[in-house]
């Protein structure tokens, strides 16, 4: 039998500890019944006469479902009872050595920790790979956790299917969203359950939908613009113009318009955390960028959820003052920010008056851009995009990241109406990491749309005015 990916979209790894008064096999058809694609036998204390008649069994069960069935670790006895195949780890039997006993014929998969370790494997032969522990997990102590960025890494690199293993359950597969994986090999979160048929059931229906996604998620956390240039209405039109799907949790309602802000209607933070746990558990998105947050409690709600769920690409725009003048955010949320969120950025993105802020020094040309760079970048251990500006120099950008400068160039557009424009860039570069971008290329493409929005000179309201979010549309 040879491997077809979407067999190992779930993957269910046996556990005699949660038996009871069952046997082994009647589970084992719980697990089928529910809807497992594949079945791997793990046993570590079994005598081998009894190891042989249990795999057997469940050799006829994986049959009458049509599920390939294999053993961990004993390729001889995969071999000797003619098993469709074997999984192997770093330290069990080599893997070029269990393909001589097993045969071209067989599936062979092999456990990884690294994109070294699966790039040997796959040289070796393997048929696919199981990468983990994803998350922590009781069940095997001693595996070393891989993050999200090196799982991601495999599954981008490695041209053999991938089946992300280690504390997955019902609640954090979503957050393996994006990964590239083709399958989730689980252990307690089927056999510790008490309806095994069930939980399989459930965990197929979430694992087929992430495997089957189209499209990326992006997540704006940011106020309203009653008047639409900025905030979480510039953050929605720029993620659909840049091809995520936009989500939106909102800190505060904002009455302005080209003019001027004239109201702000906060809301709770418990609100907000309702807002953010329903979107974190039905559709993950894979970046976030975060505006307008006007309070202490807010942020500390944000920095709380966003670790509750493993968020990743996080953009954050340290929204201080409008492009009118208005004061934005209060002087205590100012050093909330600074302790609970910006630590957890992958990128701020503050114009010079927000660099100067936090970076407690003034900013009058190039040099001090990088000096206030580097003092942010360090202190928050983060990227940092300071957006330069008419004064300094054109409209040219400087990132710094991990010691590393870079100037993003482009020339400045004479246009009046910039509302929105802070907000604009963040969102695309949100967009560009979701679409799993780097974050110079993010940004390099996010400075092309919105150079293209402000060229087509929207010319909306009586003061600094919104650009063109749609101009892509534009026959
Ligand atoms: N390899 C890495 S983690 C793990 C194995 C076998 C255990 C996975 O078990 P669970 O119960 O699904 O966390
Ligand atoms: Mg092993």
């Amino acid at each position: 039998m040879k491997l077809d990916k979407q067999d190992l979209l779930l993957y269910a790894v046996t556990d005699r500890s949660w038996l009871k008064d069952r046997s082994l096999a009647s589970q084992v058809e719980d697990a089928l019944k529910g809807g497992a694609t594949f079945l791997q036998l793990r046993e570590k204390d079994l005598d081998d006469e009894t190891f042989k008649d249990e795999a057997l069994q469940i050799k006829a069960l994986c049959q009458k479902y049509h599920v390939p069935f294999i053993i961990n670790d004993n390729v001889e006895l995969a071999k000797e009872i003619d098993a469709d195949g074997v999984h192997i780890g770093q330290d069990d039997c080599e893997l070029k050595k269990a393909r001589e006993i097993l045969g071209k014929d067989k599936i062979i998969g092999v456990s990884v920790h690294d994109l070294k370790e699966a790039r040997i494997a796959y040289e070796n032969g393997a048929d696919y790979l199981g990468v983990g522990a994803v998350f922590s997990t009781n069940t095997k102590k001693d595996a070393s956790a891989v993050s999200f960025t090196t799982l991601k890494e495999i599954c981008t690199n490695i041209d053999i299917p991938v089946v992300a293993i280690g504390g997955i359950n019902a609640d954090n597969i979503i957050q393996l969203t994006g990964s590239g994986i083709d399958g989730v090999a689980v252990i307690s979160a089927i056999f510790a359950q008490d309806d095994i048929k069930e939980a399989a059931k459930k965990l197929k229906e979430k694992i087929s939908r992430l495997v089957h996604q189209t499209i990326p998620a992006c997540l704006t956390i940011a106020g309203s613009d009653s008047s639409g240039g900025a905030g979480i209405q510039a953050d929605v039109k720029t993620m659909l113009i840049n091809r995520v799907y936009a989500m939106s949790a909102l800190t505060a309602l904002t009455a302005q318009n080209t003019t001027g802000v004239t109201g702000i209607y906060e809301v709770s933070d418990e609100f907000l955390e309702q807002q953010l746990d329903s979107i974190f558990t039905d559709i993950y998105p894979e970046a976030v960028k975060i505006g307008m947050v006007s309070n202490q409690a807010l942020i500390i709600s944000i920095a709380k959820k966003l670790k509750e769920y493993n968020a990743r690409n996080i953009v954050i725009d340290p929204v201080m003052i409008a492009t009118s003048g208005a004061k934005l955010i209060d002087d205590e949320a100012i050093d909330t920010l600074k302790e609970y969120l910006l630590p957890m950025a992958t990128v701020l993105t503050p114009n010079i008056p927000e660099a100067e802020i936090l970076a407690d020094m003034k900013i009058k040309n190039e040099p001090e851009m990088v000096e206030a760079a580097t003092l942010i970048g360090e202190k928050y251990g983060c990227a940092v995009l300071i957006k330069g500006g008419h004064a300094i120099n054109d409209a040219n950008d400087l990132l710094y990241q991990k010691g590393h400068y870079q100037w993003f160039k482009e020339k400045r557009i004479d246009n009046f109406n910039t509302h929105g424009t802070g907000c604009t860039l963040s969102s695309a570069i949100a967009a560009n990491l979701a679409k799993g971008d780097s974050l110079e290329k993010s940004i390099e493409k996010a400075k092309k749309y919105i150079s293209k929005a402000l060229a087509a000179m929207l010319d909306l309201g009586s003061g600094s005015g919104p650009m063109d979010h749609g101009w892509v549309l534009d026959k």
